[in-house]
């Protein structure tokens, strides 16, 4: 069947008729599917307004009772699994099991949020002054703009919201213009939770379709203490400006270029999956994507020689099929980035392997030996190309790692401890991720997900995460009848 009419299908088997509009056209068969009208200004600011309005009775809901809804939104995501799964594959491309598993972040962080809901702790610490204590307690902080990607269209929309929502936020959400329909079935199923939950204010949660004008209404705008972007480092750079401008806050995903060093102790059979499921999963398209490979020299020829054979073997093509691996890019600018990459990286002494078009905007993973860490190689490119580069000293391995303008996610495949452990430690990796024994991308839920440098700083999901969503109040309670002042500064009346 067309993308475009299964995508109706399935919007229609949550409720979710359409009218009759032309959108986008599917990555997988071109096929154009269901479109929705954008958001205008003045709905952009009434939906503002809309969550400025419903911060306080949010605000002042317990957070566990704030859970409760967290947790009837992940019920319904688990009902609905299968449609929202299939609807990311759809209109993203990716393979059915990656939309499937893409809908079991949302679950997870769903699950991981309501546990939250009841320790969202603060600390109490020892007063030098007698006769009083002081605390820290965390409130929350009001409207959160989402601004997200493609790539992820609902995941990383569901890591933010989560957290808000029992961090006691409001909501507004600005998906990638190239993922709409994931993103209104989405939000509708939250509709579906708050409607069955019954006591959450009006407001709570908008979807804003639209364009860089609807990002750039959420920066500018006073009412957003904070907007949590995912993206490129161009976008990231003008939302983190903006927000900045306004003494805001801005949670920045930015661009990635994850690297893995191959040691000479690696599990070739392992570092073979591990690599390929890296560079050439999700066609590339993940922020956590494999970039640069740096091998050493000892192992360098066999390596390549079986990546090359592995890469040969992945099957491409419709994403619904469950025997492929790969689908298509997002879209022909996508393909045009990859080409250009490519063509580049020939020009800079690279030997280009694969990249070759299949049909449509199938492509076959590229492996590019290059001769060093050239301009092209410290660029992301959006596209499945494994920059592979020599080493002979560990240390050099990492400062080929580390010299990149981003710093999001790394791995290193040894078995020798002393190497893993120094990958690990302050003068190894700088990102903000960094595994040992698998590959940079595919992280789980409960952990702190976001990097360094041009990456942006952000952590979004698990761990801590939730403290960005909130303002920290440090509170000091005398209980005394005297007033001693800090520092034993006098100032006797
Ligand atoms: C992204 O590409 O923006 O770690 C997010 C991963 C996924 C999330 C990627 N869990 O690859």
């Amino acid at each position: 069947m067309q993308a475009g009419l299964e995508a109706r299908k399935i919007l229609d088997s949550l409720d979710l008729s359409l009218e009759e509009r032309k959108g986008l056209a599917s990555p997988i068969d071109g096929s154009a599917m269901p479109g929705l009208a954008d958001s205008d200004a003045k709905a952009v600011d009434a939906a503002i307004a809309a969550s400025a309005r419903a911060f306080p009775a949010w605000r002042d809901t317990p957070a566990p009772v704030r859970g409760e809804l967290v947790r009837r939104l992940g019920e319904v995501l688990r009902a609905n699994k299968d449609a929202l799964g299939k609807l990311v594959t759809l209109e993203s491309g990716k393979p059915l099991s990656e939309g499937l598993g893409e809908v079991q972040e949302m679950i997870d962080i769903c699950d991981f949020a309501v546990g939250l809901s009841r320790q969202l702790y603060g600390l109490t610490i020892a007063s030098e002054r007698p006769g009083h204590h002081m605390r820290e307690l965390w409130h929350p902080l009001g409207p959160v703009g989402i601004i997200s990607a493609f790539n992820f269209p609902v995941a990383v929309w569901a890591w933010n919201a989560a957290l808000a929502l029992v961090c006691g936020d409001p909501v507004l959400w600005k998906p990638s213009e190239k993922t709409p329909l994931s993103a209104f079935a989405a939000e509708s199923l939250l509709q579906k939770a708050v409607t069955d939950f019954g006591r959450a204010p009006v407001g709570l949660s908008a979807l804003l379709i639209g364009g860089a004008s609807v990002g750039e209404a959420l920066t500018r705008d006073a009412r957003v203490p904070l907007v949590s972007a995912t993206g490129s480092t161009r976008m990231g750079r003008a939302v983190g400006t903006a927000v900045a401008a306004r003494f805001g806050r801005s949670l920045l995903e930015l661009g990635g270029n994850a690297a893995t060093i191959v040691a000479p102790s690696a599990d070739l059979d392992l570092a073979v999956r591990a690599i390929a499921f890296g560079a050439a999963g999700t066609s590339g398209q993940r922020c956590t994507t494999l970039r640069r490979l740096i091998v050493h020299e000892s192992v360098y020829e066999p390596l390549v020689k079986r990546l090359k054979a592995a890469f040969s073997s992945i099957t491409i093509g419709d994403p619904r099929e469950p025997g492929n691996l790969i689908g298509p890019l997002i879209d022909g600018h996508a393909l045009d980035g990859m080409k250009h990459a490519l063509q580049a990286a020939g020009a800079q002494g690279g030997t280009v392997w694969g990249g070759e078009v299949q049909q449509g905007l199938y492509v076959r993973p590229a492996i590019v030996e290059m001769p060093g860490q050239s301009e092209i190689v410290r660029e992301e490119t959006f596209a499945p190309i494994l920059y592979v580069l020599r080493y002979s000293g560990f240390d050099d391995a990492i400062a080929l790692l580390r010299n990149v303008p981003q710093g999001l996610s790394s791995s290193a495949l040894t078995t020798d401890l002393r190497e893993a452990e120094l990958f690990l430690s302050a003068r190894g990796s700088d990102c903000g991720i960094a595994n040992i024994n698998m590959g940079p991308s595919g992280a789980e839920i409960g952990g702190a997900f976001g990097g360094e440098k041009e990456t942006g700083g952000g952590r979004e999901s698990g761990s801590d995460a939730w403290k960005a969503y909130m303002r920290r109040q440090t509170q000091s309670i005398n209980y005394g009848r005297e007033l001693p002042l800090a520092q034993g500064v006098k100032f006797d009346l």
